[in-house]
Parts: C-alpha cells; sequence; structure tokens
C-alpha cells in the first residue's frame, strides 16, 4: 500500500489550484485514505495571520525581502503545526501552494536570488519535500481571467504582466528541475480534461 504522501498544487493566478485540491481529496477518500487539505500561506492560525498581512492591498508597502522571510515564517509553522504531524498518522496532506512558489513569485517575479531561497527552504523543510507536486500551467490571461470572476484581488494579483510571466517562466523552470516530482498539467483545456490528467498521475500514484 502506498504510504501517506505529501502533494502539492502549483501555478500562477486562477489556473485552478483550489477546484482541482478538492478533486483529489474525493479521489483519496473514495480509496479509503485520511486526507489533510491545506494551503500556504496560511494552515495554522498564526500562519493565517500572516497571509492576511501578506495578501492585504491597503497595507503598508512590503519590502521582498521581508515578504520572503514572511513567506518562510508562515511555512515554518505550518510545517511544524500541520504537515509533519499529518504525514506521522498516515494522513495524505494536500496542499494549495508551497515552496515552488516561493521560487516562481519571490524569486522570478520579485528577483530575488534563488540561493537564498534554496538556503531557506533547507533550513525550515529539513527533509521534507512533496512527493508530488501538480503545476497547473495556462496562458496568464486565462488565469486572471477566472481569478478576476472569483471577486477582489489581492497584492499579488494587482501586479503587472511583466512580474506574471516571470512567475510562469519561474513554475517552467522548476519543473525542468524537478521532473520526477513536478507534473505539469495543462490548466487551459475543459475542466474534465484537466482531472482526467491529474487522475492519470493519481493512478499512477495509488
Ligand atoms: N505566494 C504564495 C507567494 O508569493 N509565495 C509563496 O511562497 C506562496 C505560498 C496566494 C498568493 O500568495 C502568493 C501567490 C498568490 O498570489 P492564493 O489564493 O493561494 O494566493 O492563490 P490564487 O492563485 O490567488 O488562488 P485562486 O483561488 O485565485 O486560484 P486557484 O485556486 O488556482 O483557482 P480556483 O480553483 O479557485 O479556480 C478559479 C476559477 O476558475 C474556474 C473555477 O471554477 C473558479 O471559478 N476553473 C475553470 N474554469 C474553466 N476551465 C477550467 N479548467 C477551470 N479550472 C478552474
Amino acid at each position: 500500500m502506498t504510504p501517506a504522501q505529501f502533494i502539492t498544487l502549483e501555478g500562477g493566478e486562477g489556473v485552478g489550484k483550489s477546484t482541482n485540491l478538492d478533486f483529489i481529496k474525493c479521489l483519496l477518500i473514495k480509496q479509503g485514505k485520511q486526507v489533510v487539505v491545506t494551503r500556504e500561506p496560511g494552515g495554522t492560525p498564526l500562519a493565517e495571520k500572516l497571509r492576511q498581512l501578506l495578501l492585504a492591498t491597503d497595507a503598508e508597502k512590503i519590502d521582498d525581502t521581508t515578504e520572503l522571510l514572511l513567506m518562510f515564517a508562515a511555512r515554518a509553522d505550518h510545517i511544524q503545526q500541520v504537515i509533519k504531524p499529518a504525514l506521522a498518522q498516515g494522513k495524505w496532506v494536500l496542499c494549495d501552494r508551497f515552496t515552488d512558489s516561493t521560487y516562481a513569485y519571490q524569486g522570478g517575479g520579485r528577483g530575488l536570488n534563488t540561493e537564498n531561497i534554496a538556503w531557506l527552504a533547507q533550513f525550515v523543510q529539513k527533509e521534507l519535500q512533496p512527493n508530488l507536486t501538480f503545476l497547473l500551467d495556462a496562458p496568464i490571461e486565462i488565469g486572471m481571467a477566472r481569478a478576476k470572476k472569483r471577486g477582489a484581488l489581492d497584492r499579488f494579483e494587482t501586479e503587472k504582466r511583466l512580474f506574471f510571466d516571470s512567475v510562469r517562466s519561474a513554475f517552467l523552470e522548476r519543473e525542468k528541475e524537478c521532473p520526477e516530482r513536478i507534473k505539469r498539467i495543462n490548466a487551459n483545456q475543459a475542466l474534465a480534461l484537466v482531472q482526467k490528467d491529474i487522475q492519470a498521475h493519481m493512478d499512477h500514484l495509488l
């Protein structure tokens, strides 16, 4: 039997991470797995407070390095309080965004040095890595149109086009660096087809 796995969903704004997280959760529950669904930044009371600060549009300007450190502060708490305990209890963990988002947004989008991100990841995560990551990829205008339909935009979603181009390129770079773990899914197709592709990877894993 496959031991409990840590699965993350990644991608730009509005590509369908939350929608497909629910789909994977249902697949796992049908297989009799215990599942913890969580998100980043967030997942604990402290990390959710940091999320509010990070996503608020009316807050004072956040310096890029401060933003990076807040992401990892939230992640450190999330790993200790939620992710590691759940995996230790044999529960599968499904997480909406994780460290690949930091490489994409703070590394690609903000242009921060990826060596510093790698150092922080090692410091905070130790040996913890997702077993499987779905990278939902779609043209930026498609994801943004979906995100806008959902409601008010957050601090990241108000960034310029160039920022999102860099985020998308950095995600694709991560896929090249970690091809075993990161599975790219074409999110610019009907939801049923997206889920068919995800299911094929999940069947393989299970
Ligand atoms: N961040 C995060 C960092 O900068 N660094 C980090 O280290 C981390 C962890 C978090 C923000 O924080 C940043 C990145 C983010 O900007 P978030 O809310 O987690 O924000 O991320 P968002 O991308 O903003 O989440 P969204 O809820 O907008 O997008 P999802 O979850 O990707 O999309 P979803 O599932 O809500 O779908 C959006 C709409 O599209 C429809 C859905 O029904 C929904 O209406 N949809 C489709 N429609 C047609 N065809 C399909 N295939 C569809 N799939 C979904």
